[in-house]
């Protein structure tokens, strides 16, 4: 077998939160780099595949697992997230109740993973920030409960493409243990247009998308 093969895994990645989050748009702009804005919401679960190329030339296939929002509920569920690496849990950020179901997907997820040897790897994605200006979950709130809960913390468009490989690249780096490069994580970052009544605390990460930068992500993905 060549060394390529040698490096090749195969992750399990679940993406999870309130229905009409974007889960599904989000695992269709990772996949097929599309959005599809009249797909119907999730009735059970959707499998994507993807191949990325981490730093070192390390190739990883994504199993990406698109739960439906109405299975926070379902005796499914822990069969759902046995064995994932990466669970993705999206809130809407125009959307309060989306957050409040985000923790609640957190705190469940926790639960039925206490007796997990191996904990996966867990992420907070704001989703829709290409409606900044109907933002009702502040920053502060997003980045202070990722913080506290260990959460890879995240702002993202499926709309737009923003951000959406780098949930996975970063996620994957972390379960694989590949320091990410700066510069590499640097060009996958989009700038966000803070919201005028957030709190004065949260850096301002930028006032625009910029000028003739490619904002949407496929480097190294195949
Ligand atoms: P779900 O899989 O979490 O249930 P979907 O969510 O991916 O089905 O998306 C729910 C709705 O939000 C869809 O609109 C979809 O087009 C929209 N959406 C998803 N991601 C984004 C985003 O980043 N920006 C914007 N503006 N809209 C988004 P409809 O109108 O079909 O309900
Ligand atoms: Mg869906």
């Amino acid at each position: 077998m060549s060394d390529q093969h040698q490096k090749e895994r195969l992750l399990k990645v679940v993406v999870c939160g309130d229905g009409a989050s974007g889960k599904t748009s989000l695992c269709l702009r990772f996949a097929h780099e599309t959005f599809d804005g009249d797909y119907h919401q999730t009735l059970g679960l959707d499998f994507f595949i993807r191949r990325i190329i981490l730093p070192g030339e390390v190739g990883v296939t994504l199993q990406v697992w698109d739960v439906g929002g109405q299975s926070i509920a379902s005796s499914m569920i822990d069969k759902y997230l046995h064995g994932a690496d990466a669970i993705i849990i999206v809130y809407d950020i125009t959307n309060t109740a989306s957050f409040e179901g985000a923790r609640e997907w957190n705190e469940s997820v926790k639960k039925m993973l206490k007796n997990s040897q191996v904990l996966p790897a867990l992420a907070l994605v704001g989703n829709k920030i290409d409606l900044e200006s109907k933002r009702q979950v502040k920053m502060d709130t997003h980045n202070r409960y990722a913080v506290e809960q260990d959460m890879g913390s995240f702002y993202t468009s499926a709309r737009t493409g923003d951000s959406v490989s780098l949930i996975f690249k970063q996620m994957t780096a972390q379960v694989m243990k590949i320091p990410m490069p700066k510069a590499e994580l640097d060009k996958e970052v989009v700038p966000i247009v803070a919201e005028a009544t957030a709190n004065q605390d949260v850096p301002k990460r930028g006032t625009s998308r910029i000028p003739g930068q490619n904002n949407t992500t496929v480097c190294n993905v195949m």
